[in-house]
């Protein structure tokens, strides 16, 4: 009766409910004030009605209006009803680790007659494309599916990198909680996560016992291969980062960052025999699987000849698995190249989130090796299903596109990873000054000289980043800063990386300029990790314990020791709002239209009916509103602060 008094007022229907309606009609409501779970979740609903969305980096709103339909993959045996998706699929190369172990698998995919894929849809291909901000929920949606449609992928990328501090920091998301959903709807297919070595998936170094705790952690949850670089290509950090792995239990891809161009004539110092004798140093570690790591997108197709080549010449037992970005657009000749010269596993993305600073098209690559009988045992049928889905995907998350659209040689001069290069773009596009972004990447070929021409990746690439942007802000070219770089009040990351806070760098630091740059700081010139004191881990989690509830797990105790301001922050946001994972995207980002319905599922499997029914008037004194909601057919109200 209730709802019917309100829903048939005529204020209700002359569709003005942002009035002072709800206030004038105290009669209508009953207010249920109750700290419920549902409530916390309606104050976030109503934070977002009010105030629109406080997720950093979203520009506009979600693309999409209406639910994602999740496609159906056709039947195996060529009749007309769909495959049976609803279990996820069993067959798949994880099995073959859990029975023959990290060498059995090993062995299996080189005795692999064609070149298998790995999927980067769930982990760098967003990354590189939409800042990272796909959240569980949707990768969750489509993971039955996937684990049919790509039952025969080497692996799926779908932790590491840049996800882990991301869907804490801006999705208010457990990262931990990320893997354990998906490994329950893909048994099947290997899980990967690109680690950062000693720096784990954070920006700096840590303690030892933190990377062998977090590498555990992450095996525990559900991980099974570990790619392993390190942003120097130092090799002492990735002994650290092989042996945590490895004792983790993982299958460890140990993985060399490619810079430079192996067949230039031009290149003197990333050469074929630099890259020979630093991957026989990572073998000599007992690796399982190797990498090849081109974060740029500059490896081109006859140098991916050269390189794959030398290398399968001199392991002929060693899987070789290589990553790229297609930001120039060459990496689906360069990943068919590398294939062909002996690779066991490349890089691909869904098509619609591939191309540009991402991962090469799935559909494209799979189907060109097809013809040249090293193909990947992923349908192309299926390709195309899967697209339809990600297909949508990538319009709901338009509002974190950050505009990239055309493909960009000059990657081969500055050298900018393809996560970065979205970034910095979408950075100099807000500044609004169409000079801007060709002066940075101008800028970041000086900053890179000026560090000594170092590999660029995850956390080298953002001291060469910030260092571009100091330049451009302060209108110094490369001498002023040699000149004048005992006097210049440098960022932080480019003194601590000039320290050695990062690692040692491939032919050492640049002189005089590290001593003007670092001046009477302290100067690492070992393995940063090497001297820093454990942590007691027992100790943070009483202290979190005490300070946030029992509800604290260990795991929660690793990502505080990885992002210890980031972690209480998402903390704090919980509190206050509970779990936000499986609130639908759109209405996530977005207020939902009045009188749409919006299912969302707490908990194990209960679902909440949530419908926005008005909001109220601003109320002058306390500078709130409050904004009411149906749940389970009851009405709820919450009062937000209007920041307006
Ligand atoms: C990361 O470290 O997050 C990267 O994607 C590096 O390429
Ligand atoms: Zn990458």
């Amino acid at each position: 009766p209730f709802l019917f008094r309100l829903l048939t007022h005529e204020v209700f229907v002359a569709g003005n409910t942002w009035t002072t309606f709800i206030d004038d009609s105290p009669e209508l409501f009953k207010l249920v004030t109750s700290q419920n779970r549902a409530q916390k979740l309606l104050t976030y609903l109503g934070d977002v009605v009010v105030n629109g969305s406080s997720i950093k980096g979203q520009v506009g709103e979600p693309g999409l209006k209406s639910e994602i339909v999740v496609p159906k993959l056709p039947s195996r045996n060529g009749s007309d009803e769909p495959l049976d998706t609803s279990k996820p699929c069993e067959t798949g190369w994880r099995n073959v680790i859990k029975e023959k172990g990290p060498e059995g698998f090993a062995k299996a995919i080189r005795d692999y007659k064609g070149c298998l894929i790995m999927d980067t849809t769930w982990r760098d291909a967003h990354q590189s494309l939409l800042a990272t901000r796909l959240r569980t929920v949707d990768m969750a949606n489509i993971a039955k599916e996937t684990s049919h449609a790509l039952s025969n992928a080497y692996s799926l990328e779908c932790w590491g990198g840049a996800t882990f501090d991301v869907a804490m920091r801006f999705l208010y998301e457990d990262p931990w909680a990320r893997l354990r959903t998906l490994r329950k709807l893909v048994p099947n297919i290997p899980f990967q996560a690109l680690v950062r070595g000693a720096n784990g998936v954070g920006y700096t170094s840590y303690p030892d016992n933190v990377i062998y705790d977090f590498s555990k952690k992450a095996v525990e949850n559900g991980l099974d291969i570990f790619r392993v670089f390190d942003s120097l290509n130092y090799i002492e950090n990735m002994k650290l980062g092989i042996d945590a792995a490895k004792k983790a239990g993982g299958v460890v891809e140990a993985t060399v960052c490619y810079t430079g161009d192996v067949a230039s004539e031009k290149e003197k110092k990333y050469t074929l025999e630099y890259y020979v004798n630093f991957v026989q140093e990572l073998v000599d570690c007992g690796i399982h699987v190797l990498g090849i790591k081109d974060m740029a997108g500059l490896l081109k197709p006859h140098a991916a000849t050269k390189l794959i080549g030398a290398l399968r010449q001199r392991f002929p037992d060693l899987p070789i698995h290589v990553h790229s970005h297609d930001t120039a657009g060459i990496s689906a000749a360069s990943m068919i190249a590398c294939a062909q010269a002996g690779a066991d596993v490349v890089d691909v993305a869904i098509d619609s989130m591939s191309g540009l600073t991402s991962q090469p098209s799935m559909g494209a690559v799979t189907s060109a090796l097809e013809q040249t009988g090293l193909g990947a045992g992923i349908r192309h049928e299926d390709i195309q299903a899967l697209n339809l889905y990600w297909t949508q995907c990538r319009i709901l998350y338009q509002c974190f596109e950050a505009n990239v659209r055309s493909s960009d040689s000059g990657v081969f001069d500055h050298e900018m990873p393809g996560g970065q290069y979205t970034n910095l773009m979408f950075q100099a596009q807000q500044l609004g000054l169409g000079t801007q972004w060709t002066e940075i990447k101008q800028k970041y070929i000086e900053a890179n000289e000026l560090c000594g021409n170092i590999v660029k990746v995850t956390p080298s690439s953002k001291v060469v980043g910030d260092l571009a942007q100091f330049m451009v802000s302060n209108q110094l070219g490369k001498k002023d800063v040699e000149e004048r770089a005992d006097k210049l009040d440098f960022p932080n990351s480019v003194i601590e990386f000039f320290q050695g806070y990062l690692g040692q760098p491939v032919g050492g630091f640049p002189e005089p300029l590290r001593t003007k740059i670092i001046r009477d700081k302290p100067r690492i010139d070992g393995r940063p990790g090497i001297n820093m004191t454990p942590v007691d881990l027992q100790a943070v989690k009483k202290e979190l314990v005490q300070k946030y509830g029992k509800h604290i797990s260990d795991n929660d105790v690793s990502s505080y020791c990885l992002y210890p301001k980031v972690f209480e922050e998402y903390q704090n946001f919980i509190e206050k709002h509970g779990d936000l994972s499986s609130v639908p995207t759109r209405v996530f980002l977005a207020p939902p239209q009045i009188g749409e319905e919006v299912n969302v599922t707490i908990d194990q499997g209960k679902t909440l009916l949530i419908k926005l029914l008005a909001v109220g008037a601003l109320d002058q004194q306390k500078g709130q509103r409050d904004v009411f909601f149906e749940l389970n057919g009851e009405v709820r109200a919450v009062s937000i602060t209007d920041n307006s």
